[in-house]
């Protein structure tokens, strides 16, 4: 093939959210559009990382990712990268690439330096709908805020790119290596399969033997939700070929390009179908509801778990699995080096990690900030509000590792109870650990697609409304003299404890005196208008109080937080979009 230099001009906007570039599929299939950004990632990374190394390009599947993959072939071949690695059909979950930059090795001994990852996660996918882009570091992780912002910083100021225009299209269908001739030397193409490198690194964290007894317990039942999203194809191999499930314990699991016209969130909003089979929201099914169901977005890192009738905050999740790791899951046997949360995430794992005596970080929100931790060896476990849960296992969140995480730990509970009554189920242990450590009660309110510039100046006015705590102490107790006063209030910024980096206005925080918090945020992976979250948290220790129902404890704070922020004065919403 030959290498073509391509003129190509600035385009506006494509600064990388909270992980990766996403907008609509219109924007990047104008021209030079997906061109100028892979350019200037390839850019903003040193020499040794493109010329001659290999790279993983991949994603969950949605519209556009087989043109992009084409497209991002054709630009590492003429950048001189030396092989290019396919997931076959261009799938491999987020967490699978961060494995496969970790595990694999390819056929002739080579491994992998980075990932472009095609994804847009949560966001729905289509011809009218969302497509993205990031790209992962050698250690399998989201690259870092100093290269995100050099990826940027070179998309203002491109002037050419280079692709192989002529090389052929690659079949990404059929497994196996292809070979090109270029001016620099052999260019190849492989494909591989999605699912071997993730399930073999799966089977050596957990015991799958005991896993297997668990759901091939009569009295356990099982569904899993992948949305139609990439789980899907890790579902089949993990829970049914090697767990033993049932295939109709699996729902929606062929990955889609428009992962069936739904939002592929796990949430009690989105994940409508497992919703209802759990027994929870209006329209549940006929039946009694499995004992254990579970739910992961269109890229597979996230994921919902819910038991029959039951749901798991995700924040709730994260302290449950780090309580219980140690005796649960073989690959921690040896104890945990640390945990850490995302800020908005509840206090819910600093009690565990107090308890535990363990190190504690709270990081940003956004994978990235939790892979320097790991790879300095100060964390075994984290997790984030937002669903996502992992270890450092990978550097990415994990949302089938998090399932398993689950099943391990009923399987340990039941371990002499398989033959019994009663199962200890999933409601059973969250119970047993808000008993022992206490609960947090914690609700997120989002609202999407607000107008931008009216999602900017309530941030804006809450910031300004901090400096005077005495004015926001009088707002509370105006609003509901029953909750307690806001003690500290400021926007969170974090100094990464490994390399020294600060980042900045990572959301507004009132911290009141019994514990409670609100945190606002704008959301950094929408692709349209703004969304602004709300965070609301409030912490019961007295274990005769730690059964409410969550939105009614804490409708008191909520009033509060609409109150203070002036949500329906900015945005003209009475209600949030979603509510998780
Ligand atoms: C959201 C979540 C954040 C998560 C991010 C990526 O970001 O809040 O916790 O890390 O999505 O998740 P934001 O900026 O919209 O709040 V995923 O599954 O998109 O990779
Ligand atoms: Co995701």
């Amino acid at each position: 093939f030959k290498v073509s230099r391509v003129e190509t001009k600035p385009i506006d906007g494509q600064k990388p959210g909270t992980s990766g570039l996403r907008k609509k599929v219109k924007v990047f299939i104008q021209p030079h559009y997906l061109h100028n950004f892979v350019q200037s990632t390839f850019n903003a990374l040193t020499p040794e990382k493109v010329r001659g190394a290999t790279l993983v390009v991949s994603g969950d599947g949605r519209y556009y990712s087989k043109d992009a993959i084409q497209i991002i072939t054709k630009m590492s071949a003429a950048n001189g990268v030396r092989r290019v690695w396919v997931g076959q059909n261009g799938l491999l979950s987020t967490p699978a690439v961060s494995a496969v930059i970790r595990e694999r090795v390819g056929v002739d001994g080579s491994r992998a330096s980075g990932a472009f990852i095609l994804t847009a996660s949560h966001n729905p996918g289509g011809p009218h709908e969302d497509f993205g882009i990031k790209y992962n570091m050698e250690n399998g992780g989201p690259a870092p805020e100093g290269i995100t912002d050099k990826i940027y910083e070179n998309t203002k100021t491109i002037k050419e790119y280079f692709i192989a225009e002529d090389l052929p299209d690659v079949d990404i269908s059929a497994e196996g290596v292809t070979s090109f001739a270029g001016p620099e030397g052999q260019f190849d193409v492989e494909v591989f399969d999605s699912a071997s490198d993730y399930v073999k690194l799966m089977k050596s964290i957990f015991d799958f033997e005991s896993i297997r007894k668990l759901i091939s317990s009569p009295k356990f039942t099982f569904c899993y939700d992948a949305l139609h999203g990439v789980a899907g194809a890790y579902a089949k191999r993990i829970f049914v070929e090697e767990l033993g499930a049932q295939e109709s314990s699996l729902l929606n699991c062929t990955p889609k390009e428009d992962f069936g016209g739904g939002h592929p969130d796990p949430n009690l909003t989105y994940a409508k179908e497992l919703v209802a089979r759990m027994g929870l929201g209006k329209s549940s099914s006929q039946g009694e509801p499995p004992e254990f169901g579970a739910a992961a977005d269109g890229d597979a890192d996230r994921n919902m778990i819910l038991g029959k009738r039951f749901f798991v905050t995700p924040s709730d999740s994260v302290a449950i699995i780090a309580a219980n790791a140690v005796e649960s899951i073989p690959y921690f046997s040896a104890g945990l080096k640390g945990v850490a949360r995302s800020m908005p995430t509840s206090a819910a794992l600093d009690v565990v990690a107090k308890h535990l005596n363990l190190k504690f970080f709270e990081v940003p929100t956004g994978w990235k900030f939790f892979g320097n931790l790991m790879d300095a060896g100060l964390c075994s476990v984290c997790g984030e509000e937002s669903f996502g849960t992992g270890s450092d296992h990978i550097r990415e969140k994990d949302g089938i590792w998090a399932v398993l995480a689950w099943l391990s730990i009923l399987a340990h509970k039941n371990k002499e109870n398989l033959g019994g009554e009663n199962l200890v189920s999933v409601e059973d242990i969250v119970r047993q650990h808000w008993t022992t450590y206490g609960r947090h009660y914690y609700t997120r309110y989002d609202y999407e697609n607000v107008d931008a510039g009216a999602a900017k100046e309530l941030m804006a006015y809450l910031v300004k409304l901090q400096s005077s705590l005495p004015e926001v102490n009088e707002i509370v107790k105006r609003t509901r003299s029953d909750v307690s006063k806001v003690v500290n209030a400021d926007e969170f910024e974090y100094k990464d404890p490994v390399d020294g980096s600060i980042s900045k206005h990572q959301g507004i925080r009132y911290l009141f005196e019994d514990g409670s918090r609100l945190v606002f945020r704008l959301s950094g992976t929408g692709s349209e208008g703004a969304t602004i979250r709300l965070y609301i948290e409030q912490y019961e220790k007295d274990p005769s109080k730690t059964g409410r129902d969550s939105q009614d404890a804490l409708a008191p704070l909520v009033e509060v937080a609409l109150k203070l922020s002036k949500m329906q004065e900015f945005t003209g919403r009475t209600a949030p979009t979603v509510i998780t």
